[in-house]
Parts: C-alpha cells; structure tokens; sequence
C-alpha cells in the first residue's frame, strides 16, 4: 500500500513539474574581479536586466556582506520599484571580504592627501572607472546606494567621486564611530554592538560570524564576564582587530577623528538622498550629519533628506505599515518611500526623467501618520521650548521656583544590578530579529525599578507637534567620581487607544501583548552622556562627588505628534546595559582597563530647582 501511495506522489509531482516550467533568472549574471589601483581586484558581480534593451544606467552597492553567487529568478521587494525603471545592478564586496582580495579593516579612515592610499573612497573611484569601461550597454550614468555599511561605502565617495557618478543615495551611513551612530555614544561604548559586530565580520573572512554565547540571555553572560578587560582575555585573545583599536582608544583621539570622515565633507559634491530611521537601533545619527555637512556648500540643492518610522534598514523591508506596536495609519510607508521618492530621485538623476525633488527635507511623521515636506529642516517655525522635570515626579512647561539645591530626585545606582535595555532575556544582537525594534519597546518593563526615575505630564488637551532636534538638558551630581546619566522622552497612550493591527514586516510580535496599546509608554527619544566627557571629549576628568553640573544630552532629529489625551513621560537611570557598558562610578584613567574592585554603587541625584532646572528642550511647532 505505501508502494502505490508513493508511486502516485510520485506521478503527480511529476506532472506538476512538467506543467511548471523551471523559473527563469530576471537578469544575466556575470562575476568579474575589478582591479583597484594597487594591484588588489574586488569580487564583483554584475547583473543586467533580461529582456530590457539600453543604455542603461548602473546601480552600484558595495558592501562587506557578500555578493550573489547566481542570477535571482525574481526581483526582490525593495528592487521592485527601481527595476521598473532599468537598471544595471552591480554588487561588490570589499577588499578582505569574501573572494576580494586585501585586508578589510573595518574602518572608514580616508586620507585624501595621501597619494598611494586606498580606502573605501578610492577603491569606489576606480570600480566606477573600470564599470563605464567594460560593462556593455551602459548609459556612462552610475549611480550608488545602500544601506548601513553599504550606505557608509556610497557616502564615502562625496569625498572624491568620479565624474561619472552622478546620484547616490546613502541610507543609514554611519559618520563618526566615536560620537555617535553603531559604537559609541558620545564615548559611551555601545557594549554588545560593536563586540558582537566586529566579531561577526573578523572572525573570518569568509562568512559572516555569530559570537557563540553559551548563554541565552546575553545580559546575564555581559554581567557574569565581569570587566570589560575580560573579553579579550578569556575569549578574543586580540584576535579580531577593530576590538583591539576600540579599547586601545576610550578617548576622541586622533584615531576616531581619522575614522570621522564626515568631519572632510563640506559641499554636496554628487546630488544625494539621505535616508534615516527616526529608530534605527543603529545608525540613526549619521545621515543627518552628512546632510549639515553637505548643506555647508549646496549651490544646486541636490542635498536630500528623509526620515521615517523605521528600525535600522526598514524602509527596504516589502511594506512599514508599523513599528513594534507603533501602526502608521495605514501607511505602507517603505513602499510609499520607494515609489514616491527613490525611484523618483534615481529615475531623474540617472534617466534624465521627472522632476528635481522640490523639497529639502520628507519626513514620515508619527502620530499624525502623514507625510511631510519642508524647505528647509529644521523646519523655522519649531520653536525650542523647555519641559521640565519636577522633584514631585511631574512633568510640565513650568519652571520650578524652589531656590538653592532642595528639589531633587535621587537613586542608587549599583553596576552589578543593571537596568536592562530592553526586557530579558536579551538574545544576542543577530541574527535574533528582537535587536531591530528595541528601540520603540514599552518602557513599563522598567519603570518600576528603584533605580529608575520617572516624570510625567498631566493628559495633554491639545496635539503636541515637535519637529526638529530634541535634547536634554539634566542638572544633576553623583556621589561618586564618574557617572552615566541616560533620559528618554516618552509618550504615554491612554488606557483606551485603538488596538493596532499587527503586521509582520514590523518585526517579532511581543509576545500575547501584541495587539494593546493601552497604557504603552512609546520611546520618542534615548541617548546616553557619560559623565568624564562632560568637558573634554579629548581629555576625560573626574566628576566632583556630590556637585551638580550640567548634562547636556542630545536626542537627534524628530518629528512626531503627541496626540491629545496622551501623556509625556521622561525617564531617567544610569546603566543602560548591555547595550552601554558600565560605567565604574569611580574615576579611572580607562574604562576598559578597569578591574572588578573599581566598580562601585553611588547616589545619583536628578534636580528640579530655579537655579537648576532639569529639562528637555522640545521643538515645538505651530
Ligand atoms: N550598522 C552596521 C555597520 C555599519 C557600518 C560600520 C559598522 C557597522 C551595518 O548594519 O552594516
């Protein structure tokens, strides 16, 4: 019996195989090894559109992820809306990666004066130089574009770009290591990023690695490695390089500058469209830095910015109809970015098709879920107005009148009991998919903690729109020698708000509360400031124990509506782990020297006086 059942499987696949025919590939497929000027050649793969007759245009990614290895048989979801226009697709990887020849050093250092270098700027040069040469049916119009490391590989080449380089658009790109974007926060080390990445693209050449935790919760494997020190000494032993350069250099030394390559840019030298995820868990910081930087020198406006409801990336996901439990009224708001800007910017700069974007600056705006456009950002009706945080846990436009140094919050803070990032169990940064939207996670999983000051406002009467940059601005002092103060700008829904669909392109679902909404405290904002960099990036110096001083804590561009009968929380603590390692609370000439004896409780105190009135400046508009 199971013969003849088999047989007639069999049969049927079959003949469904013979109705089917095999799918074909969408584009011809051709490998090459490019040669930079230094002899080294970049695996580099070419596809041409089947079907479609030229000249067409190139479309060039680099990137340190690898490259197909054969010819897709259908366009993937984020292709779909610029292949309809035609395009050669050219993907390479960089040099030390995969079947590239050279050393990949993880650095985006790049020094134009130096004749014999390369770099990612140079190595892009010569790429661009050779694909206008020798791939067939080419238009002489490159364009570039990526996102993350791909989008630091298109920004890159402002620096120098070959004249046929025509339109990029550089998506996620990071700007400055040190300051802000994947691995630091203003030289707070962003702990189990920037270890887990290095790892994963040092390991080995050949593949991508994931560091092999032994334990689930990577919380409880940070906590119970101990100092930092111990990474290399049990586990890395100085072998994965980029590591090593990180805790050789705590400070902004003449390393991180080299490797802050925005700090070259000063003109819009190829036209560009920046692209930001108001939360990118990532890079959310560097695409509006290379937008000021190419505005310096804009004399044709060809310097584009645009931002969204989107984790890091989520603007190439197939739809954005929401983030976490963030819906975007019904807004397929990656797809809406694609088709409406994207193909666009690329079909007008590289077609010769359309029109220029009239705009400076498209954001996709929360709250309101409407798209926006401005002439200009930040927009010159926000107004910066003060919210400040009150010593009886609320929050309001009024200033507090207490006199000397009596209104005060305070809380202990001890680093062998740190606040989690986000709630535990932490799985390991990739290839877990719960890392992408950590940042719009509800923060009630902490605001009961001892160690975690909350403020909040009374029920808003009216919408509240901010648009622009955010920041905070605390006045407080720790009873000991160095101190992290984190603060985060939330908004409150009530207890009645609308349930949201739930749609899998947003991510994971949290778990049996996927679809309430009722009572989430939404993160706007969070940033980190650690305490030895308050007055020197370059010099670190110990705070004096028990003396107030100004924390002044940027929390980057927004745009977002806090909807009437919302509230306004802000939340403030000191560790922030493992995201951010932990500061010692004592004073030591290099945090990642440190041993476990340094680490020490101490008593942070948050105030709310005239003379010191902690707040959050707030971008109000109209
Ligand atoms: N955020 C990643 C990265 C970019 C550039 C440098 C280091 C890391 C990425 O997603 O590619």
């Amino acid at each position: 019996m199971r013969h003849i059942i088999a047989a007639v499987v069999l049969i049927v696949a079959a003949s469904a195989r013979a109705q089917s025919p095999a799918p074909q590939p969408v584009f011809t497929y051709r490998q090459v090894m490019i040669p930079m000027r230094d002899g080294v050649h970049l695996q580099t793969v070419i596809l041409t559109p089947a079907g479609k007759h030229g000249p067409l245009p190139i479309l060039f990614r680099r990137t340190p992820y690898g490259v197909p290895d054969s010819a897709p048989t259908e366009i993937a979801a984020n292709l779909k809306e610029l292949n309809a226009d035609g395009y050669i697709f050219v993907i390479q990887n960089l040099r030390g990666r995969f079947k590239s020849e050279g050393v990949f050093k993880l650095t985006s250092q790049v020094n134009l004066a130096d004749s014999t270098s390369t770099n990612e700027t140079t190595d892009a040069y010569d790429s661009i130089d050779w694909l206008v040469k020798h791939v067939a049916n080419n238009n002489g119009k490159v364009g570039m574009y990526g996102v993350s490391y791909d989008g630091l590989t298109t920004a890159l080449a402002l620096l120098h770009p070959h004249p046929a380089l025509k339109a990029m658009s550089e998506q996620a790109s990071p700007v400055d290591q040190w300051m802000n974007d994947d691995d630091h926060r203003y030289g707070a080390l962003r702990y189990s990023y920037s270890f887990e990445y290095a790892v994963m693209e040092q390991a080995d050449k050949n593949k991508n690695t994931h560091f092999a935790f032994d334990t689930y919760d990577s919380y409880s494997w940070y906590l119970a490695l101990g100092p930092v020190s111990n990474l290399n000494a049990k586990y890395l032993h100085g072998a994965i390089p980029y590591w090593n350069d990180e805790v050789a250099h705590p400070d902004y030394d003449d390393f991180w500058k080299r490797e802050a390559w925005v700090r070259q840019l000063h003109s819009s030298s190829v036209p560009n469209l920046n692209v930001a995820g108001f939360w990118d868990q990532e890079d959310p910081w560097g695409p509006w830095q290379i937008f000021r930087h190419a505005a310096e020198h804009d004399p044709d406006h060809t310097n584009f910015m645009v931002a969204g409801p989107w984790y890091h990336g989520q603007w190439q996901r197939e739809k954005g109809d929401s983030l976490g439990l963030m819906a975007n009224g019904g807004h397929a708001t990656s797809r809406e970015f694609r088709e409406t800007i994207e193909a666009p910017f690329f079909r007008y700069y590289l077609h010769g098709e359309g029109e220029k974007p009239s705009w400076r600056a498209t954001t996709f705006q929360s709250g309101s879920n409407k798209w926006r456009t401005y002439a200009e950002w930040p927009p010159r009706e926000s107004t910066p107005t003060n919210i400040y945080l009150h010593a009886d846990g609320t929050l309001s436009f009024a200033k507090p009148a207490s006199a000397g140094r009596a209104a005060y919050r305070d809380y202990v803070s001890d680093p062998a009991n740190p606040v989690p990032y986000r709630q535990r169990p932490i799985s390991p940064t990739y290839p877990a998919g719960d890392w992408r939207t950590w940042e719009i996670a509800d923060q009630r999983f902490v605001d009961n903690r001892p160690d975690v000051l909350s403020y909040v406002s009374a029920p808003l009467d009216h919408d509240l729109t901010i648009a622009g940059e955010v920041a905070a601005d605390l006045f407080a002092s720790t009873s000991g020698t160095d101190a992290d103060f984190i603060v985060k700008l939330i908004d409150v829904y009530p207890e009645n708000a609308t349930p949201n669909a739930w749609d899998e392109d947003a991510g994971p679902a949290p778990g049996q509360y996927a679809q309430s909404v009722n009572g989430y405290e939404l993160p706007v904002a969070m940033e980190v400031r650690r305490g030895r960099y308050n007055t020197s990036y370059e010099h670190p110096s110990a705070l004096v124990a028990g003396k107030p001083v100004e924390w002044k804590i940027p929390l980057r561009d927004r745009d977002y509506v806090f909807l009437e009968g919302h509230r306004l929380m802000v939340q403030v603590q000191s560790t922030w782990f493992p995201l951010i390692d932990r500061n010692p609370q004592k004073f030591v000439p290099s945090i990642y020297k440190a041993k476990a004896g340094d680490f020490v409780k101490a008593t942070q105190r948050v105030y709310s006086t005239a003379a010191l009135p902690s707040h959050i400046v707030l971008p109000v508009m109209p």
